[in-house]
């Protein structure tokens, strides 16, 4: 098998790190670009993890470790594609919101549109208004909440509200998500996009700017 093959195949099963990593540098070593190995490795071998997630083969723990196998990958490749100045899809700020400690489901859709080439601002939890707004200032083309408890939902909307407060709605795309959110819900509130998983997640922040 080809080494492009081996990574891809790799994240897709989940290798860890020692084995992925060497693999990665092998490939760089024998003249392999690193968008190559982004491409046609990393972000083909996340994009048949969402199939396969959709598809019921895989589940949380599965995509968790090939997650795991993806972002230690990229970060041998993030200082070479850096230096080759390769564009991300586009920028997002990720978080969950103001007063949710939860954290697993958010990072995994951080984690999964990084693998589909997006740059990724993660915000990490308990994440207030502002820090979207600055975040926002900074370059995010999306925000993405996410939110685990019904206490917390409502914080969704106030931090749209905070945005259009901020003279910022019209330059930002706002997508919502976690175990109790639904479309109902994002049509209520006014975001953007909704996604029920982080598979699903990545096609709708593509759509939301446009790839
Ligand atoms: Co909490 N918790 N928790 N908890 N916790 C739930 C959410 C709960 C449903 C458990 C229950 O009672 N059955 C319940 C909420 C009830 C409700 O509001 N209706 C609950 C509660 C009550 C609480 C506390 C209040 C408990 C207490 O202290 N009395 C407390 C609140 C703390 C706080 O946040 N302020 C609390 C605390 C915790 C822990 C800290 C112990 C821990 C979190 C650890 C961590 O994240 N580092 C925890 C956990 C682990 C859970 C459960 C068991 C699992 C959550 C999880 O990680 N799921 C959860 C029960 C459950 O969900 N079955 C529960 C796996 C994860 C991959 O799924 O996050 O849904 P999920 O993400 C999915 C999708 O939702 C979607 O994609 C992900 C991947 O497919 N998605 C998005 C998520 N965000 C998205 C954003 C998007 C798009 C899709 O676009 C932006």
């Amino acid at each position: 098998m080809a080494l492009i093959d081996e990574i891809r195949q790799g994240v897709i099963e989940g290798n860890p790190p020692k084995v992925i990593v060497p693999k990665v540098e092998q490939a760089l070593k024998e003249g392999t670009s690193p968008n190559t190995i982004l491409q046609n490795g990393l972000i083909e071998a996340m994009a048949e993890v969402g199939r396969l997630f959709e598809a019921g083969e895989y589940f949380v723990p599965e995509m968790l470790i090939a997650a795991r196998a993806m972002s230690s990958a990229l970060e041998v490749l993030k200082p070479l594609l850096v230096e080759q100045g390769i564009e991300p899809l586009g920028r997002v700020a990720i978080g969950t919101v103001k007063g949710d400690l939860h954290d697993i489901g958010k990072s995994l859709v951080a984690m999964m549109l990084e693998g589909a080439g997006f740059e990724i601002m993660n915000l990490g939890v308990d994440v207030a208004p502002e820090k979207f707004i600055e975040a926002v200032k900074n370059g995010a083309q999306i925000v993405a909440m996410s939110a685990l408890l019904t206490t917390t939902m409502p914080n969704m909307k106030v931090t749209i509200e905070a945005i259009k407060a901020a003279g910022m709605r019209d330059k930002v795309a706002v997508m919502i998500g976690g175990a109790p959110v639904t479309q109902a819900y994002a049509n209520e509130i006014g975001a953007d996009g909704y996604a029920p998983d982080a598979s699903a997640a990545v096609r709708k922040a593509k759509e939301l700017i446009g790839v």
